[in-house]
């Protein structure tokens, strides 16, 4: 069948005048920001602990149910503040199939990031994997919670007590989530946020440690600013990780209409799942209706089954200017330096390799046009020879 042509109509599918990019910013009342940014300029205070930023952070651990939120300039710093604060070493076991971030914030600090295998249904990390890569050198784990739905929080809290090992969480995509009713933000000693511009909640760049921890809360507080405390007085090896007055703006903004983001998103999930669920050899990852979902990700899986692979999927959405990915494409164990690092990783992440081989990331988010769900649906079909 001819790509682009709609077997069930009988009409060619236009291409999206404009691209349609997965992690397209939402973005709040722009006359609340704008009115902030003027306080802001007449305050003259830029950064370095401002009232903005000071008030964003009540509101994030209110909003999960945690004692401390530090805000922090990105995602990777956060990881990797809190990485030095829990004084991991040596090895640290993460997923493969995660951004590479996870696995650059500990490289970076000269950890061996050591990959684990996931579970192919929720591609998540794999308890059993996880053990089977414990060695004598092995300081901590870092689950993520992929796609925002929760790793498996009580086999790895498990683990690190019997192991003696730090446990935290790359919570990146996993803001305004819940694990059995709980906020993602309470799990492990600390966990982190991106809030980078293509996540459904954003502050322009930014990210965030929160922690139920006096003492670690204190510790990453004085490493986002030098080990600063007051004016001369420097008591810890610090860099600078700290979030600007106008990202707090954003953060205070879109914090506002958290809810609507969601609720567009939950939508775009739905109709996503009622459209190509039934297409063979398609699945849309589900989410939990019992938990808090910020549903930021449409994760199609492309199995066997499918009369179209893949890539060829992508190349027809790419071609009608449907900018899908193929996150988290190839694994982390498969991007330099790991790939070199560690040749024949993927001998033992069969699952991760299929995983990664079988997923593309759909467009979702506020500023998907109207009827855009049902025509890429109607790409995909089409290229099926549906
Ligand atoms: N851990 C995990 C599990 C993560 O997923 C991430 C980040 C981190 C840690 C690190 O957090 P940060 O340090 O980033 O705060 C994107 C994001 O850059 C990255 O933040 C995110 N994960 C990852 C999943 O996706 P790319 O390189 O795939 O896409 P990018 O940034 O080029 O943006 C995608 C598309 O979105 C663009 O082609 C165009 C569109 N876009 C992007 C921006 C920035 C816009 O329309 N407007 C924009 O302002 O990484």
């Amino acid at each position: 069948m001819t790509e682009g042509f709609h077997s069930v109509t009988g009409k060619e599918i236009p291409p999206f005048d404009q691209p349609l990019h997965v992690g397209r910013p939402n973005i709040g009342d722009r006359d609340k920001f704008l009115e902030m940014a003027g306080a802001m300029f007449d305050r003259r205070w830029l950064s370095n602990n401002g009232p903005l930023l000071q008030e964003l952070e009540k509101r994030i651990a209110a909003y999960c149910g945690v004692k401390h939120c530090i805000a922090v300039c990105n995602g990777t710093i956060a990881l990797e503040i809190a990485i030095r604060a829990l004084k991991l070493e040596g090895e640290v076991i993460v997923p493969s199939y995660t951004f590479v971030a996870t696995a650059h914030a500990l490289h970076w600090q000269g950890i061996t990031p050591v990959f684990a295998d996931i579970d192919p249904v929720t591609h998540n990390l794999d308890p059993a994997a996880v053990r089977r890569m414990i060695t004598p050198r092995t300081t901590g784990i870092i689950g993520v919670h992929l796609w925002g739905r929760s790793a498996p929080v009580e086999a790895l809290a498990e683990i690190a007590q019997e192991k003696g090992l730090q446990l935290m969480y790359d919570a990146a995509h996993a803001f305004g989530c819940s694990h059995r009713g709980r906020m993602i933000g309470g799990f492990g000693r600390a966990e982190v946020f991106s809030f980078h511009a293509t996540k459904f909640y954003n502050t322009f760049e930014g990210g965030a440690v929160v922690t139920n921890d006096d003492g670690l809360a204190e510790t990453i507080r004085l490493m986002r600013n030098f080990g600063f405390t007051g004016l001369d007085n420097v008591i810890h090896p610090g860099t600078n990780g700290k979030m600007v007055e106008i990202c707090a703006a954003m953060g205070l903004t879109n914090l506002d209409c958290i809810d609507s983001v969601i609720e567009a998103n939950r939508i775009n999930h739905a109709l996503y799942c009622e459209r190509l669920n039934p297409m063979p050899g398609l699945s849309v990852l589900p989410f939990d209706p019992r938990e808090r979902n910020n549903f930021q990700y449409v994760v199609l899986e492309v199995s066997d089954q499918c009369p179209a692979g893949r890539d060829a999927i992508l190349e027809a959405l790419h071609a009608k200017n449907v900018l899908a990915r193929k996150y988290f494409w190839p694994g982390c164990h498969r991007m330099q330096p790991y790939r070199d690092l560690f040749p024949h990783a993927g001998l033992v992440l069969p699952n991760t390799v299929q995983v990664a081989n079988r997923v593309i990331v759909l467009p979702t988010g506020t500023t998907l046009p109207a009827g855009a769900v049902e025509r890429i649906a109607a790409i995909i079909s089409a290229c099926m020879g549906k």
